[in-house]
């Protein structure tokens, strides 16, 4: 019993995907600890806003199977910081494909030994996140920041080493831009 294709609408400039499944939606409780600056993520806490969301295509989440998803940071920071990603490494080492299809963001990328690289996501442009290297998204502009990723079905998502360690580097607001501090 051979699977069917799948066709996916993806609209690019929305992050809107047809048909779909909400997987993941984050507010600033979900990851409260992540923000530095604790009075702003405590003078936030009370609004709690959806901090970004993503949407997946109907693939299973098995060996030999690429998974797709659209991820949607919306424009905000706490603080100084601009709203991001949880972050997470695969928990079977394996590569994933970002391509920014609207907005203005960046993908900070995190070996485990402390190695790191951030790469802005223009539309149209793709990064390759090569197995080994953790990653968290975010969005450094005045819009929502939208991006496609496809992993491994298999790849598992790890995020309790992030949760617990962070990544090394803050993406802050610097004057109209940002700065990786
Ligand atoms: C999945 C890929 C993305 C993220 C999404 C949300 O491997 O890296 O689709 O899941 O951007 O981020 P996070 O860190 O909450 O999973
Ligand atoms: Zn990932």
């Amino acid at each position: 019993n051979l699977q069917l294709p799948l066709a996916t609408m993806l609209d690019l400039a929305s992050g809107d995907m047809d048909p779909y499944a909400l997987v993941v939606e984050r507010r600033l409780s979900h990851m409260a600890e992540a923000y530095h600056d604790r009075a702003a993520v405590t003078a936030a806490a009370g609004e709690d806003p959806v901090i970004y969301r993503a949407y997946e295509a109907d693939v299973p989440h098995e060996a030999s199977q690429l998974v797709y998803r659209m991820t949607i940071i919306e424009p905000g920071r706490i603080g100084d910081e601009f709203y991001m990603t949880k972050g997470h490494h695969h928990v079977v080492d394996s590569g994933e494909f970002y391509l920014g299809t609207a907005g203005t963001g960046a993908v900070v990328m995190q070996t485990r030994s402390g190695e790191v690289r951030v790469e802005e996501m223009p539309p149209g442009r793709a990064v390759y996140v090569p197995p080994g290297w953790a990653h968290r998204s975010v969005n450094v502009g005045t819009e929502p920041f939208v991006f496609l990723a496809v992993f491994f079905g298999n790849a598992g998502h790890d995020y309790a080493s992030i949760e617990r360690d962070g990544f090394a580097v803050r993406v802050l607001a610097d004057g109209d831009g940002y700065r990786v501090g």
